[in-house]
């Protein structure tokens, strides 16, 4: 069976506050593979598609701005049940109850934004992981 994969993103919070080292010295500590890893600014479309199960919320547009602010860091991580195991090292959605030894709960707060500013995003199913690497890996 191939080993599996899944999307890590470094978000422009975590990028600009100089966290990106510190993300991906967790990924690698837990024994996970960096396959590929990309820096850039993405595009309006490829947040739409990567967000789609979102429009309508309203966090959805702050969001979107959030995450065209500045650069992310796209990582292809590799690992056997890698999805469920970075979902595990992000920690919860809110940073102020993520719990602590989460990249979320330790790194992260809430700054009293339309959008919580959480540092990753994680792939949630095996469904998710492919779709979205293609989408950040095309
Ligand atoms: P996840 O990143 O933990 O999978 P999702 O529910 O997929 O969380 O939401 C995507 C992103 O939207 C979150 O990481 C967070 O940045 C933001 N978000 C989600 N729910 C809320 C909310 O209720 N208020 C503000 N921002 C939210
Ligand atoms: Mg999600």
């Amino acid at each position: 069976m191939a080993t599996e994969e899944t999307l890590v993103l470094v978000k422009p919070d975590g990028v600009a506050r100089g966290l990106t080292g510190q993300i991906l010295a967790r990924i690698e500590a837990k024994g996970y593979e960096i396959v590929d890893i990309r820096k850039f600014t993405p595009a309006r479309e490829v947040l739409a598609a990567h967000y789609a199960e979102h429009e309508g919320k309203p966090f959805y547009e702050p969001l979107i701005e959030f995450m065209m602010s500045g650069d992310v860091v796209a990582v292809r991580v590799a690992g056997h049940r890698v999805i469920e195991g970075f979902r595990s090292l992000a920690g919860a959605t809110e940073p102020t109850t993520a719990a602590p030894g989460t990249i979320r709960g330790d790194l992260g707060r809430d700054w009293g934004l339309k959008v919580q500013q959480n540092l990753v995003h994680g792939s949630d199913s095996p469904e998710s992981a492919e779709r979205e690497l293609a989408l950040w890996f095309s």
